[in-house]
C-alpha cells in the first residue's frame, strides 16, 4: 500500500508533521491502525536502524525518527480496535541496563488492545522490580524486551530469576532474539514483532490460566 510505504518514508526522512499527516490519512482512509503503525511507522524505524548502522544516520537522527513515530502513535492509538473481555495480566519491561523501548511500547499498545491488562514497567527494569510487580498484580506472565546484545546475558540471568520464582511464564522479544536463545535461556517463547506478541502472549496466558 503506497500510504504506509509513504508512512515509512516520512519516519526515515524525520518529517514529524508528514508522519502526523499521513497517519491522519491513513485513518480517514479506513487503514487499519494496527497495520499503520507496524507497516509504516515501525517499518520506518526499522530502516533508520538500517541507515544507524551503515552510519548514515547518528543518534540525533535516530531520535528525531523516534519523536516522529511517537507523533504518529499519538494519532494511530486511539483508533486500535480493541477486544472487550479481560484475557489476563501481564508485566512487561525493557531489561535492565538497555533504554531502547520503542518496540516494547508498540507491543503494549497492541496488548492493550487485545485486551490484556499490561503493567509497564517501563526501561532499565531490576528483577527485584519485576518479581515485585508480579506479586502485587498477580500477573499470569513476564514480557521482556531488549535491543542490544550486550544485555542479552541480564536477559538470562532475569529469566532465570523469574523461572526460579515460579512466574507463570516468561516471554522474550526484542532484535537480537531468537527462538534458540530463547530455548536456551529456559523462556517459554519468543515472537518477531508486535502481531506475533500478541498470539504468543493470548496463547501462554490461556496455558497458564487453566
Ligand atoms: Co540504539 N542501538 N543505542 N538507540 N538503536 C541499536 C539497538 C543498535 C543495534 C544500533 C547499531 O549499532 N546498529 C545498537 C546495539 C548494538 C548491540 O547489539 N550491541 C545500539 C546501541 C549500541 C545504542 C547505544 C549504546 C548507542 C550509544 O549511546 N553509543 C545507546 C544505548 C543506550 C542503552 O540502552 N543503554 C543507544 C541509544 C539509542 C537511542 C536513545 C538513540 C534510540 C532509542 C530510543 C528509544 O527506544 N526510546 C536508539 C535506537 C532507536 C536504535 C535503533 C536504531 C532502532 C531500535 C528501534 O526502535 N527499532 C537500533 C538499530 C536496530 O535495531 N537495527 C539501535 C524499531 C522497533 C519498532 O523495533 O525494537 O526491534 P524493535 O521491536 C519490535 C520487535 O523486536 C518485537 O516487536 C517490536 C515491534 O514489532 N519486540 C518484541 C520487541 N520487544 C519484544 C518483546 C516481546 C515480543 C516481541 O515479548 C516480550
Amino acid at each position: 500500500m503506497d500510504l504506509l510505504k509513504s508512512l515509512s518514508r516520512a519516519v526515515v526522512d524525520l518529517r514529524r508533521e508528514e508522519v502526523v499527516r499521513l497517519s491522519e490519512r491513513a485513518i480517514t482512509e479506513g487503514i487499519p491502525a494496527d497495520q499503520a503503525i507496524t507497516e509504516g511507522l515501525a517499518d520506518g524505524m526499522r530502516l533508520v536502524g538500517e541507515k544507524f548502522t551503515a552510519k548514515e544516520y547518528f543518534v540525533p537522527e535516530v531520535l528525531a525518527a523516534g519523536r516522529a513515530l511517537y507523533a504518529g502513535m499519538d494519532v494511530l492509538s486511539p483508533h486500535v480496535t480493541r477486544a472487550g473481555d479481560r484475557r489476563g495480566t501481564a508485566v512487561l519491561g525493557v531489561v535492565q541496563g538497555d533504554y531502547h523501548d520503542i518496540g516494547k511500547n508498540i507491543v503494549k499498545l497492541m496488548l492493550s488492545a487485545a485486551g490484556v491488562r499490561v503493567i509497564d514497567l517501563g526501561k532499565n527494569v531490576t528483577v527485584d522490580r519485576l518479581l515485585q510487580a508480579v506479586e502485587e498484580e498477580e500477573a499470569d506472565v513476564v514480557g521482556l524486551s531488549t535491543l542490544m546484545t550486550t544485555t542479552l546475558v541480564t536477559m538470562a540471568e532475569q529469566v532465570d530469576a523469574l523461572q526460579r520464582a515460579g512466574v507463570g511464564a516468561v516471554l522474550v522479544g526484542g532484535a537480537p532474539v531468537t527462538a534458540g536463545f530463547a530455548r536456551e535461556i529456559g523462556a517459554d517463547g519468543t515472537a518477531d514483532d508486535a502481531g506475533g506478541a500478541v498470539d504468543l502472549f493470548l496463547q501462554t496466558m490461556d496455558r497458564v490460566r487453566e
